[in-house]
């Protein structure tokens, strides 16, 4: 049975590139509010498997992706490790900031296996209910990236307070890192003994790291993570998809042991073809704006972005998450123009 987007991260040539879209399931989908709002808030959802399915699912039926994402959140492990985390309609994610080494000691990985539970149930859910020849990618996020809701309490601008608070108190901060490495692990090992079939790992903010302190906030916890997965699950491949971090890409690639990575739309085409393709598959690019947009400037950007990476080992994808008031027919088009490609030359 092929498995287009198994076999392009295997390296194996397919007859087009596999696609799925970052956030595909979410609040653009009317059956997705639907469900949404029958739960009892955003961790609710996530928590319940029957519901959490059904939402994985959603954008599978509307347009054939050709992998399903788990629905879940990055912020599951700071609230499995005991942190108090909430998502305020409309106003995003709020947690009780950690702020000293008295708030650090509380965390605790030990019940990460027993909390998240349900999510490795729902992985289960979805996999009975896919076709083989559609993957399911499992995920968390990246140490640096959950460090800085659990320090920030929760989004950011400016990444002042994660910042200074992690350059003050740098034993403790390692020490912060060390937990969400330690909990993220048993979170993905069980996600692929679940039955996730690839993994990514989202560090979104990576690009605010000053690069002094690059390789011990975003390289080592990442080539930690991923070291531990290749002795448990080898075959599983991993995408690293650290966003602006541009001319870090290399480093990042080579330095964490990640198979493949994903691309922000800062990355041009042409240096993602000539200098990221040779090192490994890539993911990518077309900017969720474009997607927004609609009409003959998406079809145009997308013909542009399935021209250039067409060449090498590649996954169509946007820059970051669909926004939330994208049209569903725009994003059904842009589904069939991946899909067509290749058969009309
Ligand atoms: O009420 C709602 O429905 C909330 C919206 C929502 C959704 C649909 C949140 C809250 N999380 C999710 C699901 C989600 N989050 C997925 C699942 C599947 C899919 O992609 O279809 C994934 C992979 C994530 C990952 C995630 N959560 C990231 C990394 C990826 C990215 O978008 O950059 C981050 C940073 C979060 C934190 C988060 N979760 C939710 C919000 C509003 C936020 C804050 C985002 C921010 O600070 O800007």
């Amino acid at each position: 049975m092929t498995n287009l987007f198994l076999d392009t991260l295997a390296g194996k040539a397919v007859p087009r590139p596999p696609f799925w879209f970052m956030r595909q399931a979410g609040r653009y989908l009317p059956e997705y509010r639907e469900i949404r709002a029958q739960a009892n808030g955003f961790l609710d959802l996530c928590y319940t498997p029957e519901r959490a399915a059904r939402v994985t699912l959603q954008p599978i039926e509307r347009f054939q992706a050709d992998a399903a994402i788990l629905f879940s959140d990055i912020l599951v492990i700071p609230h499995a490790m005991g942190q108090t985390v909430d998502f305020v309609e409309g106003t995003g994610p709020k947690l009780d900031p950690i702020q000293s080494s008295r708030d650090l000691a509380l965390l605790d990985p030990g019940k990460t296996l027993e909390k998240l539970a349900p999510v490795f149930e729902t992985v289960r859910l979805v996999r009975a209910g896919l076709p083989d020849d559609i993957a399911l990618i499992g995920f968390s996020g990246a140490p640096w990236t959950v460090a800085t809701y659990m320090i920030e309490g929760g989004s950011t601008r400016d990444f002042n307070t994660v910042k200074s608070w992690a350059i003050s108190n740098r034993r403790s901060f390692a020490i912060m890192l060390d937990l969400v490495v330690e909990s993220t692990v048993m979170y993905l090992k069980a996600q692929v003994d679940a039955g996730a079939q690839a993994l990514q790992i989202f560090d979104t903010w990576a690009s605010a790291v000053p690069a002094s302190d690059f390789e011990d906030w975003v390289i080592n916890p990442t080539a930690r993570i991923v070291l531990a997965l290749k002795s448990h699950a080898p075959d599983v491949p991993i995408i690293g998809f650290a966003r602006g971090i541009g001319s870090r890409l290399p480093d990042y690639i080579h330095r964490t042991g990640i198979d493949a990575v994903g691309l922000d739309s800062s990355v041009s085409l042409a240096e993602a073809a000539n200098n990221i393709q040779p090192i490994c598959p890539v993911q990518g690019n077309l900017d969720p704006a474009y997607l927004l947009s609609g009409g003959v400037e998406m079809e145009r950007a997308a013909h542009e972005v399935l021209e250039a990476m067409s060449g090498g080992p590649f996954v169509f994808n946007l820059a970051h998450g669909i926004n939330k008031d994208t049209p569903p027919a725009h994003v059904e088009r842009l589904a069939e123009i991946v899909k067509n490609w290749g058969l009309s030359k």
